[in-house]
């Protein structure tokens, strides 16, 4: 007798594929920064898609021109809420703080319910380095944090709709 369990070879397969799928996401982290712009500059609206999956955003660095309106799309794979707040340092220290148990009506400020899509369009009019965090409790600990920098506005001048 001399062949393997079901189990432990189960278990190994399964500790192997959740390696390559971390490796994946890493790899498409880097790759979204590279496609935070849009192909073509002053073609329209912008979209760009953060999935959640792990209790992490798997886009971790996003960059945006001033005076576009930019739609987020927030997918969340993970059986448990998640938040999306945008914004500069008072307004995550507010947050930490804070007790508003569902976010709906902030554009920069967005509950991802468990397995679900949350959508939001915000147009950022000031140049500057923001972060977006999931103020559940011991997430932004835990590593859900991501960057959102805003450039300047697209062709260096005035955009026009
Ligand atoms: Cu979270």
């Amino acid at each position: 007798m001399t062949s393997t369990p079901a189990g432990t070879s189960s278990a190994r397969h399964r500790l192997g594929r959740f390696g390559f799928v971390g490796g994946l996401a890493l790899a498409l982290g880097l790759a979204g920064i590279a496609a935070a712009w849009p192909d073509a500059p002053g073609s329209g609206p912008l979209t760009i898609e953060i999935p959640i999956r792990y209790s992490h955003y798997e886009r971790p660095e996003v960059i945006v021109p001033t005076g576009v309106a930019v739609t987020f799309v927030l997918r969340n794979s993970d059986p448990i809420d998640h938040e999306w707040i945008v914004g500069d340092e008072a307004v995550h220290e507010r947050h930490r703080a804070g007790t508003e148990p569902v976010h709906a009506s902030r554009p920069t400020e967005v509950t991802i319910a468990a397995g679900g899509t949350a959508t939001t369009t915000v147009t950022f009019a000031n140049p500057g380095t923001y972060r977006y965090i999931c103020h559940l409790p011991g997430h932004e600990a835990y590593g859900m944090v991501g960057t959102l920098r805003v450039t300047g506005p697209l062709n260096g001048g005035p955009t026009a709709e």
